[in-house]
């Protein structure tokens, strides 16, 4: 499958050259293409120049809104974002048109935060414009959802992440939930470490994105997972898991191939599919996905039917009302990756949780503005028989 890529905001745009590197692994280590195009968009130039493998040209780090921000940002004010997006929108959009290749694109990923300005604001208004210009083609939206300690400090940060979901969840195919704080219960020394879990953030991709676009038949499973499977599962709220199990180095066969091995094998993979699980990018139920899908990547001596039917199983078991699709990818060497989406999910505690918090923010905010105008009237009032000097 082949994307084109575009992150907008800080956060989006650090994403976004994850792709972009995730495409030039393929290219180096797997000859083909996952990627067609990737653009950066951000108010603030100086976030735009820190990037690492984007284009550096004006068409793909694409800075809008110079005149009202001078290129600084929009300090998280995402109404501001969102308009500024609306007046430069035309720049992406023709960006776009100058990918290479951009008639082999499948389908559109655009990444951004939900807590910031630029990012959170702008997502749905380029998402809704790529849906307009290009109505064939599918548009999901990738969010990245604030830790814990931003949420608890700045009330702000909870309220552009409501506005930002349910206006993207509104035009865009289907809306990939990354929770920032997921990542950071995995391994604390990544706590300042927001390029590491960019990184973890891309990594599912990789085997997702490469599979379909295989042409040596060595490389193609039983089953091939392609564009068409990814497009069908992807719909609503959606989820991304990722785990790895290691495979030694080394192993003396001599050619059997008995029950043991067979149980290995999918012991090993029910490992790497429970990894994949527990660490989705969203806390959500299985149970409350609509569709899923999971592709197994492995060298293929490592895999079987067995296998493949192990891990099915195991997925109908926790998401028994989910239409299941699925893949198996021989390409890899040291692990056995699973890769897994729990899509068209039904529910989501988080976003409810935004939702609610963020209609008690605006109602406060409403009532101290109440107060507020009242006291300056009083203060008014109050200085109304003293003579001024100008
Ligand atoms: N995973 C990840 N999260 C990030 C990164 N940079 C910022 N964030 C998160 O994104 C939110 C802040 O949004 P930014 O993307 O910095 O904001 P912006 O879209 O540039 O908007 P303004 O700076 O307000 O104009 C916070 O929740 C951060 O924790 C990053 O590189 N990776
Ligand atoms: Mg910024």
């Amino acid at each position: 499958m082949k994307l084109v890529v575009i992150g907008s905001g800080q956060c989006g745009s650090r994403i976004a050259d994850e792709f972009a590197r995730l495409n030039r692994r393929a290219r180096a280590h797997r000859h083909i293409e996952i990627i067609t195009g990737v653009f950066a968009v951000n108010t603030d130039a100086a976030d735009l120049s820190g990037l690492a493998t984007i284009n550096s040209d004006y068409q793909h780090r694409i800075l809008i809104g110079g005149r009202k921000t001078s290129g600084h940002g929009v300090g998280k004010i995402n109404e501001l974002g969102a308009e500024v997006a609306r007046e430069d929108g035309d720049k992406v959009i023709d960006a776009i048109r100058t990918a290479r290749h951009f008639f082999e694109t499948d389908a559109f990923l655009i990444v951004a935060s939900a807590a910031g300005g630029t990012g959170s604001g702008s997502i749905p208004v380029i998402t809704n414009m790529i849906k307009d210009r290009y109505m064939d083609k599918p548009v999901y939206a990738l969010v990245v959802l604030p830790f814990e300690h931003e949420e608890q400090t700045e009330e702000r940060t909870v309220y552009n992440s409501a506005i930002c979901l349910k206006s993207v969840s509104t035009v865009a195919d289907a809306v990939f939930l990354v929770d920032n704080q997921r990542y950071v219960r995995k391994d604390f020394s990544l706590k300042n470490n927001l390029a590491k879990i960019n990184a973890l953030i891309a990594e599912p991709f990789y085997n997702l994105l490469c599979a379909g676009e295989e042409k040596k038949a060595k490389h193609i499973g039983a089953k091939m997972l392609d564009a068409g499977d990814i497009i069908q599962t992807l719909v609503g709220w959606s989820a991304l898991g990722y785990g790895k199990t290691p495979l030694p180095l080394f192993r003396f066969s001599f050619g059997r191939s008995d029950f043991r091995k067979k149980s290995t094998e999918t012991h090993k993979g029910i490992m790497a599919m429970d990894a994949a699980v527990s660490e989705l990018s969203i806390r959500c139920k299985p149970v409350e996905a609509g569709r899923a899908l999971y592709l197994i990547s492995a060298p293929s001596k490592e895999m079987n039917m067995d296998l493949t039917k192990e891990l099915g199983d195991y997925l109908k078991d926790i998401a028994p009302e989910a239409i299941i699709r699925n893949g198996d990818y021989p390409r890899g060497g040291g692990s056995l990756d699973v890769t897994v989406i729990l899509s068209e999910l039904s529910d989501v505690e988080k976003i409810k949780t935004y939702y609610n918090k963020a209609a008690e923010f605006i109602h406060d905010r409403k009532s101290r503005q109440v107060e507020i105008d009242s006291k300056q009237r009083e203060f008014e009032e109050a200085s109304k028989n003293i003579p001024s000097l100008l």
